[in-house]
C-alpha cells in the first residue's frame, strides 16, 4: 500500500520539488499551503500521477490548521510521513531596527505554525506507534549569522523541537529528525526581500547555489530508509558555501 505524506508548504520551492519527487514515486499526497492557485495547478499537474488532495490553510491560524487535518477524508486520515516545510524570512535587518510585524511572521509560521500541524497529526501516529515527522531547519538554525537574528532564532527553535520531539515520541517508535539546507534558489529571498526580485536574484548569483530538486531528493532518500533507520540531523550546502556567511563566488 503506497504511503500517505503531508506538505507544508508545498506550493513554492523545496516542498513543491518535493511534492512533485513523492508523486513520481508512489506516495499519495496531502499538499498545503495558502495560495489556492497553486494548490489548483499541483492538483491539476500531479493529481494524474497520484492520488492526492490539497489543504488551504495558514500554519499561523490555530483552528484552520486543526479543523484541516480534521476534515480530511478517511482513505487520507492515516498519515505516515509530516514534512514540516512551510516557512520563510521576513527582512534582513539589525536587530536594533528589526520589523515587529516581521518577527511575528517568522516566530508565527516557522515555529508555532510548525508545532500546531505536528500537533494536528502527531493523535494518529502515536496511536499506530508508528510514523515519521522531517523537520525543515536551515544551516541559520546552527549558526547566526549578521542581521538573520530572529530567523535564526526562528530556526534554531526547528531544531530544539525537533531534538525535543525525537526524545518525547521515542516511545511510540516515531522517527524524527531535521534536514538543514543551506542557500537554496527557491522564493525565499523574494519573501525576505518583500518582492524586491533583482535584491533577491542577487542572493544567488556568482555560484552555483542548491536547487530545490537537490533538497527534495535528499528528503525522499531519508524517507525511504528501512524503518529502523533514522537520519535526525543532516546538514546540506552548496559545495560553494563553507558556512552562513562564506559563499566562493566567481563573480
Ligand atoms: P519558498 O518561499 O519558495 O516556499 C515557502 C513555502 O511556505 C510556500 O509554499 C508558502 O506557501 C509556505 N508558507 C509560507 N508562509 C506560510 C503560512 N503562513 N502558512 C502556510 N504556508 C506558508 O521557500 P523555500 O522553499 O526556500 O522554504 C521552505 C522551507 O525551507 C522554509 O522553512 C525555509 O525556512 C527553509 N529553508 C530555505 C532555504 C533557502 O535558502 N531557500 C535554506 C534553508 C531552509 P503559501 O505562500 O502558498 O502559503
Ligand atoms: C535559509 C538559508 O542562509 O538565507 O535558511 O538563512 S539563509
Amino acid at each position: 500500500m503506497s504511503k500517505t505524506a503531508l506538505i507544508t508548504g508545498a506550493t513554492s520551492g523545496i516542498g513543491k520539488a518535493t511534492a512533485e519527487l513523492f508523486a513520481q514515486n508512489g506516495f499519495q499526497l496531502i499538499l498545503c499551503g495558502r495560495r489556492q492557485d497553486r494548490l489548483d495547478y499541483l492538483e491539476e499537474k500531479l493529481g494524474k500521477a497520484t492520488n492526492m488532495i490539497t489543504l488551504n490553510f495558514d500554519v499561523r491560524e490555530r483552528k484552520a490548521v486543526f479543523d484541516s487535518v480534521a476534515s480530511l477524508p478517511a482513505n487520507f486520515s492515516v498519515i505516515d510521513v509530516l514534512i514540516n516545510n512551510a516557512g520563510n524570512a521576513h527582512g534582513l535587518d539589525p536587530i536594533e531596527n528589526g520589523n515587529l510585524d516581521d518577527w511575528d511572521a517568522m516566530l508565527d509560521i516557522n515555529v508555532k505554525g510548525l508545532l500546531y500541524v505536528s500537533k494536528a497529526v502527531l493523535p494518529q501516529m502515536v496511536e499506530r506507534k508508528e510514523g515519521h515527522i522531517i523537520n525543515i531547519g536551515s544551516t541559520a538554525g546552527k549558526e547566526v549569522y549578521p542581521k538573520g537574528n530572529v530567523y535564526c532564532a526562528s530556526k534554531y527553535a526547528v531544531d530544539a523541537i525537533n531534538q525535543g520531539m525525537r526524545i518525547d515520541l521515542n516511545e511510540y517508535g516515531i522517527r524524527v529528525g531535521a534536514v538543514n539546507p543551506g542557500l537554496v534558489e527557491t522564493e525565499f529571498s523574494e519573501v525576505r526581500f518583500k518582492g524586491d526580485t533583482q535584491r533577491a536574484e542577487k542572493v544567488y548569483q556568482g555560484y552555483q547555489p542548491l536547487r530545490p530538486e537537490d533538497v527534495a531528493d535528499i528528503i525522499h532518500f531519508v524517507v525511504t530508509r528501512p524503518y529502523y533507520v533514522n537520519i535526525a540531523d543532516l546538514v546540506v550546502m552548496s559545495t560553494a558555501q563553507a558556512s552562513s556567511t562564506i559563499v566562493k563566488k566567481s563573480l
